[in-house]
């Protein structure tokens, strides 16, 4: 696995995809403000902000804001992302340990951390304080110590302290629920900056038994080279920017949030747990990472990688799958769009039951024929008010679903599989509208008309 900074020198060499600054901005609100509005001109750059008031470190954001530079971290092509990411999954590699990195360049413990320091980005103004929302956050299983990896956000509470927000859905739930039955605390180690590839293989959706570790080596084509940490039992990778390395408080909770989601609205705030910060270690030059909340990056980059798992469990359904898709106007979360060559009727709810075990975030799956573009939501649409029969709906009543989808009751949801092939049988034939076209000429039909064609 390469560092971001490599990284960062390969988009400076595509146009449109990285923008500098040394003009200073301030880190509450006015960062975030600036992307947003080069994303209503659609234009959708990563931004390196040198100076940012407050701090002494430079903040990178919105690097994941388009597939292309998604792809290019996999080292591929967009058309070519979904199935490589899925293949790759597949071939895991475990990291290796190396004595030291850039990463622990410098160690700071006990009184010396101070959050404080760091540009940490208060991103809208009704967020409940500054959040670290590019931070990839490593734990293991108490019982059968495998590593899992995800992205947490976590809200600045003091010098030491964080709060973060851990969903119910994830792995890091149940394995911090086995700390707490254990009466003990979780440690916690989060990385802040590192190659694309780092964090589009903590997103990977597999099951809870996987490290996340090695389907990041998978991904790069490499085993990745992690490092101790320094006051927990834990392994970040030596080439990251950024380590806090610390532990969740098995016992306390207390409020987090509000926070503007991935969908653009305020949730409420909840009891969740503490993190207390045993020490920080870092580059001697490093770059602080941040995800733009409420904004096309968080959606895409989360939605890429949950993609592999559903096209894995859906195929056991419908052998004949192509490929599958959640699309921007879901959030890439809440609806998910599966194309599909149909071999047998009733293949399509057998296969939205599959896509529903595999992610509890999508309420509505939307199953075409192989011929609709799954990347299009108007050909969707068409096929779905064509084609769907209410009466062929499946739906799931009281599953489990997001806590923060404003659907949801307390993270419990309905969700609905829309059958929107054709049958296999019908008895409408579709019209060939190039049919016996070939011997026709506008122009010449047209050639007197009073207005020209
Ligand atoms: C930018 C971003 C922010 C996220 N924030 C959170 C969060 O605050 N809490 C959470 O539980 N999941 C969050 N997620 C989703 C998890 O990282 C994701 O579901 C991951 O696969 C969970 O891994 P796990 O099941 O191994 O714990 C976020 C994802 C992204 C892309
Ligand atoms: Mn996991």
């Amino acid at each position: 696995m390469n560092d971001l900074r490599t990284y960062m020198d390969q988009l400076a060499n595509r146009p449109g995809n990285l923008l500098t600054t040394e003009v200073s901005v301030d880190p509450k609100l006015e960062l975030t403000r600036i992307v947003y509005m080069l994303e209503k001109q659609n234009k959708r750059p990563a931004v390196f902000f040198k100076k940012v008031r407050g701090s002494d470190l430079p903040v990178l954001t919105n690097l994941f804001g388009n597939r292309e530079r998604l792809a290019l971290a996999m080292d591929t092509t967009e058309e070519k992302l979904n199935q490589v990411y899925r293949e790759r999954e597949k071939r895991p590699i475990p990291p290796v340990i190396v004595a030291s990195g850039p990463i622990q360049e410098r160690v700071m413990t006990g009184d010396e951390v101070d959050l404080t320091r760091f540009p940490i980005v208060h991103h809208n103004s009704g967020d409940a304080g500054p959040y670290i929302t590019a931070g990839v956050t490593t734990v293991k299983d108490p019982d059968t110590g495998i590593r899992n990896a995800g992205m947490y956000r976590f809200m600045l509470r003091n010098r030491n302290q964080l709060s973060v927000y851990l969903a119910e859905a994830n792995h890091v739930y149940y394995i911090y629920r086995k700390y707490c039955e254990k009466k003990q605390n979780m440690p916690i180690a989060i990385t802040i900056g590192a190659h694309p590839v780092f964090y589009l293989g903590s997103l990977s959706f597999g099951s809870i038994d996987t490290d996340e570790y090695a389907v990041i080596g998978g991904l790069s084509g490499g085993a990745m080279q992690v490092v101790k940490c320094k006051s927990v039992d834990l392994e970040v990778p030596a080439s990251g920017e950024i380590c806090l390395e610390g532990y969740i408080d098995w016992e306390k909770r207390e409020p987090e949030g509000p926070f503007g989601e991935l969908h653009t609205l305020y949730g409420e705030t909840m009891n969740q747990p503490v993190v207390t910060i045993t020490a920080v270690t870092m580059r001697h030059d490093p770059i602080y990472h941040d995800v733009c909340s409420g904004d096309v990056e968080h959606q895409l980059m989360g939605g890429i990688p949950r993609l592999g798992q559903i096209y894995n469990q859906v195929k056991v359904a419908c052998p004949g799958i192509r490929d599958v898709y959640m699309p921007p106007s879901g959030y890439c979360r809440t609806a998910c769009y599966v194309s599909i060559k149909k071999y047998v009727e009733g293949e399509p709810a057998n296969g939205a039951a599959a896509v529903f075990s595999a992610d509890p975030f999508v309420r509505h799956a939307v199953f075409v024929d192989e011929d609709v573009n799954i990347f299009d939501d108007y050909e969707v649409l068409k096929a779905v008010n064509l084609n769907m029969d209410i009466s062929k709906c499946f739906i799931i009543h009281n599953a489990k679903g997001s806590q923060i989808d404003p659907a949801s009751r307390s993270g419990v949801v309905t969700k609905i599989g829309i059958d929107a092939t054709r049958p296999l049988k019908s008895k409408f034939a579709r019209i060939n509208f190039n049919e016996g076209i070939g011997g026709i000429d506008l122009a010449k039909i047209f050639k007197n008309s009073a207005v020209k064609l």
